[in-house]
Order: structure tokens, then sequence, then C-alpha cells
């Protein structure tokens, strides 16, 4: 079998998604998502001016060949753009190999590990009440885990909390919108937002919490003491992870879950997280960290210091993305838990799935490989439209950690 054809599938049914489409001379073809919120043009570039004309006459039955080729042949390796283009490649050669097969994916990778896979979702407000009936309204769902994001007060604005009613959407302007952030004010306003969950809510539901990279290490153990008595599932991103290290001094102080690796790319971004121990979910996931191929082995070495996964799943990963992983969590022995943002029917009318959700609880389909197909005329019909992510200053103007 040959690869004979590949391109790039680009479309904005309410909001951006750039997929792979990689086409074989046995007619068999597989999808990838290559989309990075706020920098989609670079993977395409990356992809249609590098890596396809390279693709072409390539054997699609050696996946792990051709990652190689595209990781170690890239010589400037690793960054989120080229490894989302690998990770595109790699997805579409994995849906290839199960329709070869007549597999589903999670059968290729050793079969299910599991009956279901566990989601948690969203839940925001402009203000504590708002952001109290929004986790009672996950909770009646039927989700059994719940990230609570509020409205801080005194602050204008804050991270992953929706605007005028609507679902919450980072990249909200062609250009960057500038957003305002007090540490101070957010600081002494979490541990009562969770208080009030747990009044309100008891001890049973899981509680997660995002930080959004926005703390220095002594100020994210403050907040992971303070939040202990609520017992979350995990807090998240607590600050920038370029310094894996520290992490550690976030350790010695709470008992608080500590999840990161959305933003990672590459298995050399969690080593030391992974080795110390230093966290306990590992968020990276198939979109942004080279595919299946790499995730299995950040997965690997995850499980060998008991931290598990905690898969990325907000709305800027595809329907692709969300297919494939969710084989990757029906498999992977040391599964935590599958973040799920759900896509708007618009966004997934572009695309075909055979994933189930029934509340709070994924399974991925049968269908061979991961089971997710774009429409590419319907797609035409959504032109891309730039999207830029937000910026964030201090309240004295210095630029800040968005
Ligand atoms: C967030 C994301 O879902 C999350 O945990 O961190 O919404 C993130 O802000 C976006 O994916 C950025 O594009
Ligand atoms: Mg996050």
């Amino acid at each position: 079998m040959k690869i004979t054809d590949a391109y790039v599938i680009v479309c904005s049914p309410g909001r951006n998604f750039v997929t792979l489409k990689i086409v074989t001379d046995e007619g068999i073809y597989g999808i990838g998502d290559a989309t990075l919120n706020g920098r989609e043009k670079t993977v395409v570039s990356y992809l249609e001016d590098y890596l396809i004309p390279a693709l072409i006459g390539k054997d699609p039955a050696r996946i792990e060949d051709i990652w190689q080729y595209i990781y170690r042949g890239a010589y400037w390796r690793r960054g989120p753009v080229g490894m989302t283009a690998l990770a595109a490649v790699d997805m579409a050669l994995w849906d290839i190999k199960g329709k070869v097969a007549g597999l589903p994916l999670y059968q290729l990778l050793g079969g299910r590990s599991r009956d279901r896979i566990m989601t948690y979702t969203h839940a925001n407000g402009s203000d504590l009440a708002s952001t109290l009936e929004a986790v009672g309204e996950a909770i009646d769902q039927g989700y059994q885990a719940v990230r609570v994001q509020s409205g801080i007060p005194g602050m204008a604005s804050t991270y992953g909390v929706a605007k005028d009613g609507k679902k919450y959407e980072p990249a909200d302007a062609a250009l960057p919108s500038e957003a305002v952030w007090s540490t101070e004010k957010y600081l002494n306003f979490v541990p009562h937002l969770f208080s009030e969950v747990r009044r309100q809510y008891g001890e049973e539901i899981h509680l997660l919490h995002d930080v959004h990279h926005r703390l220095t290490p002594i100020e994210a153990a403050r907040l992971g003491k303070e939040l202990e008595p609520y017992h979350l599932f995990w807090m998240e991103d607590a600050v920038p992870a370029e310094n894996q290290q520290g992490f550690e001094l976030i350790r010695q102080h709470t008992t608080t879950p500590l999840a990161v690796g959305e933003v990672f790319n590459s298995i050399h971004d969690c080593k030391e997280l992974i080795l110390n121990q230093s966290i306990d979910y590992i968020r990276s996931t198939l979109v942004h960290a080279g595919g299946i191929t790499q995730m299995r082995r950040i997965a690997d070495l995850a499980a060998l210091y008991h931290i598990r996964t905690g898969f990325h799943g907000a709305t800027d990963l595809s329907p692709v993305c969300m297919g494939a992983a969710l084989h990757f969590d029906y498999w992977v022995p040391n599964f935590g838990i599958q973040e799920h943002m759900p896509h708007s029917e618009l966004m997934e009318s572009v695309f075909s799935f055979d994933y189930q959700f029934d509340r709070g609880f994924f399974t991925p389909g049968e269908a061979p490989g991961h089971g997710v197909d774009i429409d590419e005329k319907l797609a035409a019909k959504y032109p891309y439209q730039r999207a830029a992510l937000p910026v964030n200053r201090l309240e004295d103007g210095t630029l800040w950690h968005w």
C-alpha cells in the first residue's frame, strides 16, 4: 500500500478546525486532527509545505518509521507547531491501519481496559451564584466530575468564564483581546468558591479547577493547601510548566492532586515531572503531543510513577482528536479522566463519529480506525476565520500568563 495523496481541510463551523486527510492507492484513507488554537495556519503550512510532499509514496503501515522520519528528520525538533503536524499524520496513519485491519483503534492498542470512559465537563458563571447553578446543571446531566471556574469579585473577567451566556470560547477575536488579572483577588476568592460548592452539592461529586498557568509555585502551594478540605480531583496548570522543578515546591506543601500538560508536545516536557512524581495527572493529548505513537510512551512512563492520564478535551480539539482520544482512553491502563467540553451542533455537523456519550461517560464505538470522518463539502461552507487567544495583564499593566 502506498500514500498517493494528502491534503489539509481548514474549516470554521463555529470555530476553526484543521484536519489532515491521507489517501492510499487502495482507496483507504485516514484523517487526523491538526488544530492548534490561534496558530492554525502555521500547522497548515508545516503540513502542506514540508510534511505532505515527503509522505507521498511512503507505506502507511510503517507508522513508527514515519513518526521517526518526521520527528528526527525535522532537525528542529519539538514545539507545538511541528508536533501538532506530526500528530495529525500519526492519527491518520493509525486510522488507516485500523481500517485495513477492520478493527477499532482501541483493539490495535491492546483491547479495552474498562467498560466506559469517565469524563468531566465545565461549569462556570460570572459570579458565585451563577457558578453554583452551572455546577448543579452539570450534575443533573449525569456528570460525576465537574470543572468549576467562576468570575472573581473585583475582576471584570477571568479565564474559563463564558460571556453573554454563550459557551466559553477562548479564541474570541482576530487579534488578542486583553484581560486583566489579580492574583490576590483570585487567591482570596477560590477557597470560598469551593467551600460553597461542597456545602451545596456535598462530598461525592469530583471537583476540578484550572488555574491556567497564573500562579507562582508558592502561591500554588497556598491555594493547594487551602483547597485540601474540599478534596479536589485535581488543580490544573497551577504554574507555567517550563520550570518543571517548580512543581516540587508545590508538592512539598499540599496533597491537592496536580494536573499539567495540555500545552506539552513532547515526552521531554514532562519527564522530570513524572520521574519526580511531582504531578498526579498528565494532560497532554494526541493532537498536540505527537499523536498515539508518542502519547503511548508518555502514558507508559507515567504509569511507572502512579500518574494517570487526563486528556485535554476543549472545544478547540476537533471531534477527530476526541474520537482517537476515546480509543486511547478505552485502552490505557493508567486512565484518569477525559475532559469533555461538548462541541456545538454546528461544529459536530461537519464531522461524523462513532463515539457515544451517556450521562457523563463515553464509549469510543466499534467502527474500524478511530471512527471519525469529515464532510469536505460541508466543511467548505465554513471558511477559516482568524481567531486569537487573549493576552493577560496584571492590574499594573505587566504582561502576565494567560
Ligand atoms: C483549558 C483550555 O480546557 C482546558 O483545560 O486550558 O480551554 C485552553 O484554554 C484552550 O484549549 C486553549 O486553546
Ligand atoms: Mg487547562
